[in-house]
């Protein structure tokens, strides 16, 4: 390539895999790991033929990940190496060439282990006579984050070993495909964004600031190496993977020994061939030299060790055709288009459906009925149409339009400005009645006691309620014929639901979940309009000049409350007895913290954080993750971290556990 050229190229390509990187370490993956490796080759290539062209904020010249704020960095003893990676069979034997030089060098025998390569996160666990004391992802190589909490929430864990020793080992932590499917769908349903593959799953739950969140989360571990043993020596790595078994870890299930590189490569094959039947995503296969001595002997570079490589197998694509185009409602009336696919075997698993996505995405591809697509599996799982073959198209293509009406219950459909997603406004949607009455009956709205998710699935499964004003004729007979829940309980419930009926008008604002609209504006409203016959009569222009309502949720509120299902509704809420005026002596007028943003740090002793939230916000005021300039306190309990550095840095106020106390009493 001409020096000029090779400019040009490489000024493309250092924004490019700046971007995706970024994307990538924001759980947002853009592009397959595939085409990003190739451009990263590409890049590379450029830059040894042309040295005077690396630039020193070259993605080239990083090692590794970005550390996320939040956690608490740790700095590995021994670094965690990324690997060099190989897209065919005769690097393999080039690699295989290098090592067998050193092999006769150094006299040492050459024989190697092919190991799947495990499509998740690295990470370091640490144990101090056989105790699991800390965990770090891998972080740049050098600098991981400290996930302990979070990797004591993993089961293949073990939290003791078999034998009392000091032992550092690295795995990669993964959630299965089975798993990472289920995880989705719910995800579908919960209206909560799907992952793009496993990996991202994996990663986006490992480092998750609460590990209460990622101990729900399916994660699951593969150990692959050794990293520090003061005690034991091993000649080989094969023989230190069955130790590692021995003392109780989930080793990697996949590890060949291969007497040489042709066995290699048939291993490779092997590994290829079986890879969609295999339970965990992959993203290569590992080529190490078995021999540790010889590992020693050949060394490495400052990023990559010179005695492994990792084939990279080229992603799967098959063509199919979209039969149907048909509509699916999740919990906020979301409408998402699916594409319904002549049956396909992509990656080793059937596909016969595949999100749209949103009606932007279907117009941008030019998706229509009948057309021959091309599918391709994300990360392995996620089945994706990548694009359309035009070639194939006869003519008797139809173009797809989004539905005016939900097609569940019939209720309008609406898109709404600056948003991609259109939605079921109806509120009877049975699609969406089960997260509907549970926000109802929850303690920011309704305040049922009792009325859980159980109950309300149970209840509804027995068709006992299929709107929310069936709350209000539940009977004692109704509720005591549930499973396992008791006369005691039916009437604690029957009175809770009771009790309710004269709950303040904010808190049936919040329970009727109009998009948009959450407690704080409830309230704001309910003030306003006192009664809620006025605010149904509210014009658009009343509604917007509120100054804490944008245009977006005065639309939203003021299109509620024109629905005809609404309107019904709320009469018949009244004759039940529910009340409709915002209560003189409001419970919740206290707004001491109104206009102020609280962090929290560390642990309190007295409260979780959800609830120190929760009285943060009855107080009017907010909480944040991050502490920025806009911060007005950080409530700091014990081991506060990084972020009561920053707060004293930046000289926003610091408050004790006891202050906060002071402060709410
Ligand atoms: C994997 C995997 C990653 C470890 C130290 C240098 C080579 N993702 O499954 N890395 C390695 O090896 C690295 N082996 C693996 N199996």
């Amino acid at each position: 390539m001409k020096f000029e050229d090779a400019k040009k190229r490489a000024e493309e390509l250092r924004p490019l895999l700046q971007y995706y990187t970024k994307k990538y370490f924001d759980d947002e993956q853009v592009v397959s790991d595939y085409e990003y490796d190739m451009l990263m080759r590409e890049l590379k290539n450029i830059e040894k033929e042309y040295p005077e062209l690396i630039t020193k904020d070259s993605p080239t010249q990083r090692v590794g990940a970005s550390i996320k704020k939040g956690f608490e960095k740790i700095t590995h003893e021994v670094p965690l190496q990324s690997l060099q990676d190989v897209f065919s069979f005769e690097e393999v034997y080039e690699f295989d060439e290098r090592m067998k030089k050193a092999s006769e060098e150094y006299n040492l025998p050459l024989d190697y282990v092919v190991e799947t390569k495990i499509d998740g996160l690295s990470s370091a666990l640490e144990y101090k006579n056989g105790v699991f004391i800390r965990g770090a992802t891998r972080g740049d190589g050098i600098v991981g984050e400290d996930v302990t909490e979070n990797l004591k929430t993993v089961k293949t864990i073990p939290k003791k070993l078999s034998e009392p020793i000091d032992i550092t080992v690295r795995g990669e932590v993964f959630i299965s495909k089975d798993d990472f499917e289920k995880l989705n769908e719910d995800r579908i349903l919960e209206e909560e964004g799907q992952f793009a593959n496993a990996r991202n799953a994996a990663a986006g739950s490992l480092r998750q600031l609460d590990s209460n969140v990622t101990a729900k989360r399916p994660l699951d571990i593969y150990i692959f190496n050794v990293q520090k043993s003061d005690s034991i020596n091993f000649k080989t790595h094969y023989e230190s993977l069955l130790y590692l078994e021995k003392l109780g870890f989930n080793v990697n299930p996949v590890k060949i020994l291969c007497e040489n590189i042709e066995e290699a490569i048939e291993a490779i094959k092997k590994i290829g061939d079986s890879r969609d039947k295999l339970t965990f995503g992959i993203d290569g296969a590992v080529v190490k030299v078995n021999n540790l001595e010889l590992r020693e002997r050949v060394g490495t570079t400052y990023k990559t060790p010179r005695w492994a490589v990792a084939y990279k197998y080229p992603p799967e694509k098959k063509q199919t055709i979209v039969k149907d185009i048909i509509c699916q409602v999740g919990r906020t009336g979301a409408i998402t288009p699916m594409a319904i696919l002549e049956p396909v075997f992509v990656a080793g698993s059937k596909i016969s459906k595949t999100t749209l996505h949103n009606e932007d995405f279907i117009k941008e591809k030019d998706i229509r009925v009948g057309d021959t697509v091309v599918i391709q599996k994300a990360g392995d799982v996620i089945p994706e149409i990548t694009e359309v073959v035009k070639e194939k198209r006869t003519g008797k293509e139809k173009k797809f339009e989004m539905p005016k009406v939900c097609p569940v219950c019939g209720a309008e459909a609406v898109r709404e400005e600056g948003e991609a997603v259109l939605r079921c406004i109806g509120i009877e949607c049975p699609a969406k009645l089960y997260r509907s009455i549970i926000h109802f009956a929850s303690k920011n709205a309704m305040d049922i006691n009792g009325l859980g998710e159980a109950i309300i699935e149970e209840l509804i499964n027995r068709g006992l309620i299929s709107n929310i004003l069936d709350i209000y004729n539940l009977t004692l007979e109704d509720v005591a014929s549930l499973k396992k829940n008791g006369k005691k309980f039916a009437k604690n419930l029957i009175d809770a639901i009771q009790e309710s009926k004269s709950r303040d008008l904010y808190r049936l604002i919040n329970a009727l979940g109009i998009r948009h609209v959450g407690v704080k504006i409830a309230k704001s409203i309910a003030k306003k309009y006192k009664t809620m016959e006025n605010l149904m009569n509210a014009s658009l222009e009343s509604l917007m000049l509120k100054e804490d309502i944008g245009e977006i949720t005065a639309k939203s509120i003021y299109e509620f409350f024109k629905q005809e299902q609404t309107i019904d509704l709320i009469h018949k809420l009244e004759l039940a007895g529910v009340n409709m005026r915002a209560l003189e002596d409001e419970e919740n007028s206290d707004e001491r913290f109104e206009g102020k943003t609280f962090v929290l740090t560390g642990t309190l002793t007295d409260f979780s954080r959800e609830q120190a939230s929760e009285i943060i916000e009855k107080f009017g005021g907010k909480t944040s993750s991050s502490v920025s300039k806009k911060t007005d306190y950080v409530l700091a309990g014990e081991d506060a971290g990084s972020k009561l550095r920053k707060a004293q840095d930046l000289g926003i106020k610091v408050i004790s556990e006891e202050d906060f106390k002071n402060m709410i009493h």
